[in-house]
């Protein structure tokens, strides 16, 4: 099977590119530059009209959108444990969290980063930004009682794509001049993550020169 991932560097395609790392799978990783517009360009439109990263084409098919695109990866690769595939519970308390980061936390954040996905009106985005601020800190919270508990990882003693998930918000925060020294528990989670090898190799696709319009 022929993979290919559409990604950003600093953006939400980071578990896709971690998961694809973490399962040693072979793939190609093209690197979007959003800032440049690459994501608006006929030829990515093509392969996803939403213009959006993260996209994953497999075998010439695209699938789109993160929770799906995860979803593909860890069932391509179950070996990899990158989900909890055979463990109900666990699977169900995983898709929470991805339904949560796609509709609530993602959302959040292109409220203060976006406003003008919501709306034309500016004298409406200073409102949209402090509630999407407020909701984000919101999250912090939450994500980091959600470790204080000790355990590594956010289902518990095993690793999962959530955890390169919410690690996209961690990196988020210093764009919304958020302090993450406040949230102990998730800045260690984000060290424990950073640490992992496929980490470190998805962190090293961001400075690739595979680009979508290489110079
Ligand atoms: N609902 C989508 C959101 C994807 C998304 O908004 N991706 C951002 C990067 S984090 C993007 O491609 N932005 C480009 C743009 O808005 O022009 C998902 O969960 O995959």
């Amino acid at each position: 099977m022929s993979l290919t991932l559409y990604f950003a560097a600093g953006s939400c395609s980071l578990p896709a590119l971690v998961g694809l790392e973490e399962a040693n799978a072979d793939f190609d990783a093209v690197r979007m530059v959003l800032p440049d517009g690459d994501q608006r360009r006929p030829e990515y439109l093509a392969i996803n009209p939403r213009g959006r990263v993260p996209a994953l084409v497999a075998d010439g098919v695209t699938i789109a959108e993160n929770i799906a695109v995860l979803t593909a990866i860890a069932q391509r690769f179950p070996e990899a444990r990158l989900l909890p595939l055979q463990d109900l519970l666990q699977l169900a308390r995983a898709y929470e969290l991805f339904a949560w980061f796609a509709s609530g936390v993602h959302v959040a954040f292109a409220q203060v980063a976006r406003p003008e996905r919501y709306t034309s009106d500016r004298s409406a985005w200073p409102a949209l930004a402090a509630g999407g601020r407020a909701n984000m800190l919101a999250a912090y919270a939450e994500i980091d009682a959600r470790l204080e508990d000790g355990r590594p990882w956010l289902l518990g003693q095993d690793f999962s794509l959530a955890d390169p998930y919410a690690h996209v918000f961690f990196r988020w925060a210093g764009r919304l001049g958020i302090d993450t020294a406040d949230y102990p528990a998730f800045a260690a989670h984000a060290k424990r993550l950073q640490a992992r090898p496929a980490v470190k190799r998805a962190l090293a696709h961001e400075t690739s020169d595979h680009t979508l319009t290489p110079a």
